[in-house]
């Protein structure tokens, strides 16, 4: 590819050419920096401050990339109105278009921290509010969002309301609620992020109760949220959360483990659930939804691994591996008339350790570890070590290759599953999350 960006150095923004349909001929590429100023010029010499000021000049297509260090915030861009209000540290609301997205991105290779500790405004708070579409954010830290009264439910890391958009190598940690929560929009995506570590103490609910790693509890009309590659640990209430979402949304290939925890310890907070995927509150809805869990990971995780948390309609759960969770499986779901009843559709699953599975009456469950009468032991796997999951991903944001909850190679577990339309290695899928090569 011939540079495209030398005659273009000098000027103040350095414009390239996007070989994108629908987009003008020139997206515009913008720098925001901790140590630069909001009167400058918004170059790589001369960057703005605050991503908000790099906001108020971005069109579709356009970049913003953030250099490295730590972006403290004190306030928030409004007072709050009442104790129970909510306030924004930073608000995304400028949309992109599709095909032309509007990115802010880590520069490559620069660590990018938005520490919201320092803001102790006396209502909720949003650290990232995300009310535009099609946005890319990718590469950042998020931390520090507080509650600063016990008279509300939780703060947010990331609230999400816009629609196709993704969330790219983001980490969540040691907020006051919620890692990433989507309350409304359809089509984002969570790609390869973390959340972990996240705690309410002051949660009018209960201490802990609300601060989950990521969540998505969305209206009808909002399919295709997708959470895939993500690690969710040692939040105080569950690792993903389906709850009061109304269209369907699909977990994969990641992993959570210690949830239900006080970060850091075994001090029981709150509800303690890897994957709870989907119910309304504990009563049944006609408009109920079925989601998807597959190829993802729990272990560890207070109460149950995968929950289906008196779900309405079988939720689909292909590939997964739960290892020493309170319940490794619990299916229970709701009927109609107000009942407890199993909900589930499960394949390919694998359940060590812990109470394999609970309520499972009703569902439709076959192929998976405890209808096959294979012997479970800690020598089907190359390794059962819970420690370690959390080092650092590969360079593209992937999942890191360990060798934890793998099959060994002589694994009886082995080409023992059913296809399911996942990719397999072998004559048929092996059971778990993590296919045989
Ligand atoms: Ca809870
Ligand atoms: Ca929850
Ligand atoms: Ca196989």
């Amino acid at each position: 590819m011939k540079p495209l960006l030398s005659s273009a150095l000098t000027v103040g923004v350095v414009a390239a050419v996007l070989a994108v349909p629908g987009v003008s001929a020139a997206a515009s590429v913008y720098y925001v920096s901790p140590s630069g100023s909001d009167s400058a010029a918004g170059t790589a010499s001369a960057p703005w401050r605050s991503i908000a000021r790099a906001q108020s000049a971005v069109a579709a297509g356009d970049t913003v990339y953030l250099r490295a260090g730590t972006y403290g915030y004190t306030s928030a861009t409004s007072s709050c109105s009442s104790q129970t209000a909510t306030v924004d540290a930073i608000t995304l609301s400028r949309s992109g278009s599709s095909g032309a997205p509007i990115s802010y991105l880590n520069y490559p290779g620069e660590k990018v921290l938005f520490d919201f500790s320092g803001i102790t405004a006396n209502c909720r708070i949003k650290g990232f509010d995300v009310t535009g579409s099609y946005l890319y954010l990718r590469g950042i830290e998020i931390s520090g969002v507080r509650q600063n009264n016990s008279l509300n439910h939780e703060s947010w890391g990331v609230w999400i309301s816009g629609s196709n958009n993704t969330f790219e190598k983001l980490n969540t940690h040691n907020n006051m609620g919620p890692g990433v929560f989507i309350a409304s929009g359809g089509n984002n995506l969570v790609l390869n992020s973390d959340s972990h570590d996240n705690y309410d103490p002051y949660s009018s609910n209960g201490a802990g109760e609300n601060a989950d790693g990521f969540g998505a509890h969305i209206g009808a009309g909002r399919s295709g949220n997708v959470f895939r590659g993500c690690r969710s640990w040692w939040n105080s209430d569950d690792g993903f959360d389906l709850i009061n979402a109304y269209s369907s949304v699909t977990i994969e290939n990641s992993w959570a483990w210690r949830n239900g925890y006080l970060p850091q310890t075994t001090t029981a907070a709150g509800n303690g659930a890897g994957f709870k995927a989907g119910g309304y509150g504990g009563v049944y809805v006609f408009n109920g939804v079925k989601h998807t869990v597959r190829t993802s990971v729990a272990f560890l995780n207070r109460s149950q691994g995968f929950y289906s948390n008196h779900h309405t309609v079988a939720n689909d759960y292909f590939n997964n591996t739960a290892y020493s969770n309170g319940v490794d499986f619990d299916m229970l779901g709701i009927n109609s008339g107000g009942a407890g009843v199993g909900l589930g559709n499960l394949r390919n699953n694998l359940a060590y350790a812990g109470t394999l599975t609970a309520n499972l009456s009703g569902t439709s469950a076959s192929y998976n570890s405890w209808n096959l009468g294979v012997t479970m032991s800690d020598s089907q796997f190359q390794s059962v070590a819970t420690t370690g999951w959390n080092v650092s991903r590969q360079s593209d944001g992937s999942l890191p290759v360990l060798p934890y909850l793998h099959l060994a190679s002589g694994s009886t577990l082995i080409n023992k599953g059913v296809n399911v339309g996942l990719p397999y290695n072998g004559s048929a899928p092996d059971l778990g999350a993590f296919e045989t090569s």
